[in-house]
């Protein structure tokens, strides 16, 4: 038996658990569905970085924002986004929260504090940035989270965006999901130094964490939320986690050349947050194998009614095209 996680009760164990799954098996619905041609446009699924979203996005509210990138999906459900209303809208439907206009990668729902995902790389991080700053007037404390990866990191808006945070003193947090590519670009080849370490000419407060740990993501996360809740600026965070699947689902279509090692994928396979979850649970006796299995066959179940939601709904009127629907 291991040492419990004194900071969480069993519940709260389970439904980090349950988060997690949650996000892995609507993606590996939609990875199949892609692959079956039921669903128009690129997919970027988000396996194997689940622990990072839901880390965070646990411990915010409809009124904190987060903005993601074309890898957006995980980030949607983590907030409490509606799993019907995703599929529906990476299926185009007009049930889907974008009214099907938005697709895999622009999934948002202003509701739940989901300003969107972003097929521009980087640009999230200049709107949570915007949002921060509202939310900074609004005197709520709110706050806001920019989700982006490794690559996302060589762009200038970051730097930009860390000026004017740190300036401002805004309650924003920038947390690069560093999963070691940038499409087919090993992050190596593209990035120098490590990414948290451009927090310091700023002055900014930065962490690197393991982004396969969802306990030391939480804990990581929380400081940085309390920082900007009480006024004590903004964060840069480097979780280093893993892209398990490929930069897009249809790449070995394209694809000449491998640009990673079987070994490499296997040995980060190994270290899958999720199983790693389900065993800490187990040793630590926070929960059975009858609640694992229990969760995932509620999730199975949620995953067959989102499809079964989307196939049955109907595709948008062309004539609403060019319509702004985020405010209609
Ligand atoms: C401004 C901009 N430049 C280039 C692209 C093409 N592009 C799409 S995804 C991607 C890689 C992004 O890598 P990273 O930020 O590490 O995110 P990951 O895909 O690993 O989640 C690139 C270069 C783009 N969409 N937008």
């Amino acid at each position: 038996m291991t040492t419990r996680d004194t900071n969480f009760s069993n519940e709260q164990m389970l439904g980090f658990y349950r988060d997690m799954l949650r996000i892995r098996r609507v993606e590996e619905q939609i990875g199949k569905d892609a692959k079956a041609g039921n669903i128009p446009g690129a997919v970027h699924l988000y396996i194997g970085q689940e622990a990072v979203g839901v880390g965070f996005c646990s411990q915010l509210g409809d009124d904190d924002w987060i903005a993601s990138t074309h890898r957006g999906h995980g980030h949607y459900l983590a907030k409490g986004g509606d799993s019907k209303l995703l599929m529906a809208e990476i299926y185009g439907r007009e049930t889907g929260m974008c009214k099907g206009h938005g697709g895999s990668m622009h999934v948002a729902d202003f509701s739940k504090g989901i300003i969107g995902a972003n097929g521009i790389v980087g640009a999230g991080i200049s709107i949570t940035t915007g949002a921060a700053w509202a939310a900074q007037l609004d005197g709520k404390g709110a706050v806001g989270v920019a989700f982006f990866g490794d690559g996302a990191a060589n762009q200038g808006v970051l730097c930009e965006a860390l000026n004017a945070a740190v300036l401002w003193n805004l309650p924003v947090i920038f947390v690069c999901e560093n999963n070691g590519f940038s499409e087919f670009s090993p992050s190596s080849t593209v990035t120098a130094g490590a990414i948290v370490d451009r927090a310091k000419p700023y002055g900014a407060a930065n962490e690197a964490v393991d982004g396969n740990d969802l306990i030391a993501v939480h804990q990581c996360a929380a400081r940085a939320i309390k920082r900007a809740r009480d006024g004590d600026g903004p964060t840069l965070i480097e979780a280093r986690t893993y892209r398990q699947r490929g930069h897009v689902e249809a790449e070995a279509s394209f694809l000449g050349a491998k640009y990673r090692s079987d070994e490499e994928v296997a040995a980060w396979m190994e270290r899958d947050p999720i199983p790693a979850f389900a065993k800490r649970i187990l040793d630590a006796e926070q929960g059975t194998q009858a609640d694992i299995d229990r969760i995932e066959a509620e999730i199975m179940a949620e995953v067959a009614e989102a499809v079964a939601f989307a196939e049955a709904s109907p595709f948008p009127d062309p004539a609403d095209q060019g319509t702004n629907l985020m405010f209609a």
